[in-house]
């Protein structure tokens, strides 16, 4: 608990910005209206809009990797609390299933309504880059949000990340080697084993697992739950039948250490395994107050999509080039800057535990 402590002192700084702050209550402009428009379930639980965009408003859509994470229910929110500040009209829809290719009828489909900017978390480093360029030959922009098309950025116009993916992966791994005391064997629960995302912070894991400081340390598999809870439960069962003296698992994925969390606590394992990882406070505030876990890390969802409706918005007005060194305003996250490949980086990982986590809603 000590380290812990210290970690969570290294991370004073970001928690002293967004305390307080509950990310997804921005102040209303004075003008706003609601530019979302109505919505209607189909049958393969996706979510489409039904209206065409009023003539002058500019049409944005987001793709995230699937229906039914919660996670992306808070960048959802995001983009709809700044289409009541700018005039945007918003959509979200996604297919069931985080697959590689689900996601290119969606793409298409929304070419064809009349989307301006097409917003998407990709399934996929390469599998979308053709049906990308279809859309940009015809003149729609492509920003990828919570993920980038790693070593393909040339398929899209910018890319949203939450936080900087280059500092993830040891960031994770000091969280979860602090709470092992930097002795023991673990795991790693991922979501799919394309995901972009991911697959980039388990690249930055195993870089940071080099450090001398984790030599103690044992990474004894990865395993892929697909952001299903049911898949992401039989795998942690499998990592704590095949490893009996497993000390931690780490779980870079909102619905898989949610899973992680619950299975420990069923086999009442808690006291023996560390669940860690990426989650976010509404879903992980049980298992931090009963002690299920100690700690879990995330940025904010909303206020990542917040900053991308704003970076739509000015991309397809012609104001906004995501090239480096560039910026653009928002209205309650101030003006951001385009970093390196046309990134830009909406804020520093929290870390949640049982005494802060009631400061959040997301
Ligand atoms: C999962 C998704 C997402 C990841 C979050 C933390 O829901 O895999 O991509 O960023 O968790």
């Amino acid at each position: 608990m000590k380290k812990l402590r210290f970690f969570l002192m290294a991370f004073g700084a970001s928690l002293t910005l967004l305390a307080g702050c509950k990310p997804d209550t921005p102040p209303a402009s004075p003008t706003a209206t609601s530019a979302t428009p109505p919505t209607t379930a189909t049958e393969a639980g996706t979510t489409t809009a039904t209206t065409s965009a009023p003539a002058g408003k500019v049409r944005v859509v987001y793709i995230p990797k699937n229906t039914g994470n919660p996670y992306f229910d808070g960048v959802v929110k995001g983009f709809e609390q700044a289409s009541k500040e700018i005039d945007i009209d918003f959509s979200t829809t996604a297919p069931a299933q985080p697959d590689p290719t689900a996601q290119i009828s969606f793409i298409k489909d929304e070419i064809q309504r009349g989307a301006n900017v097409i917003c998407i978390t990709p399934n996929s480093v390469d599998a979308l880059n053709s049906v990308f360029d279809d859309a940009r030959a015809k003149g729609v922009k492509i920003l990828t949000v919570n993920a980038d098309l790693t070593g393909n950025e040339s398929h899209r116009d910018g890319a949203i990340l939450p936080t900087d993916f280059d500092k993830l992966g040891a960031n994770q791994i000091e969280l979860i080697g602090s709470l092992m005391k930097y002795t023991g064997k673990f795991a790693i629960l991922s979501a799919t084993a394309d995901a972009p995302d991911q697959n980039f912070w388990i690249k930055g894991m195993k870089e940071a697992l080099k450090d001398p400081k984790y030599a103690k340390m044992e990474l004894v598999g990865i395993v892929y739950g697909d952001d299903k809870d049911q898949k992401s439960v039989t795998e942690a069962e499998g990592l704590l039948t095949k490893y009996p003296d497993l000390k931690g698992i780490l779980a870079p994925t909102s619905v898989g250490v949610a899973a992680v969390a619950k299975v420990v606590e069923s086999r009442k394992v808690a006291d023996k395994v560390i669940v860690t990882g990426l989650g976010t406070p509404n879903t992980m505030r049980r298992y931090l107050k009963d002690g299920i876990i100690p700690a879990v890390a995330l940025w904010s969802p909303p206020e990542m999509g917040y900053i991308a409706a704003y970076a739509s918005f000015g991309m397809s007005k012609g104001d906004v080039k995501m090239t480096p060194d560039a910026s653009f305003k928002t209205g309650k996250m101030g003006s951001r800057i385009v970093g390196k490949n046309g990134v830009v980086i909406a804020g520093p990982p929290l870390v949640f535990t049982k005494d802060n986590v009631d400061k959040y809603d997301f």
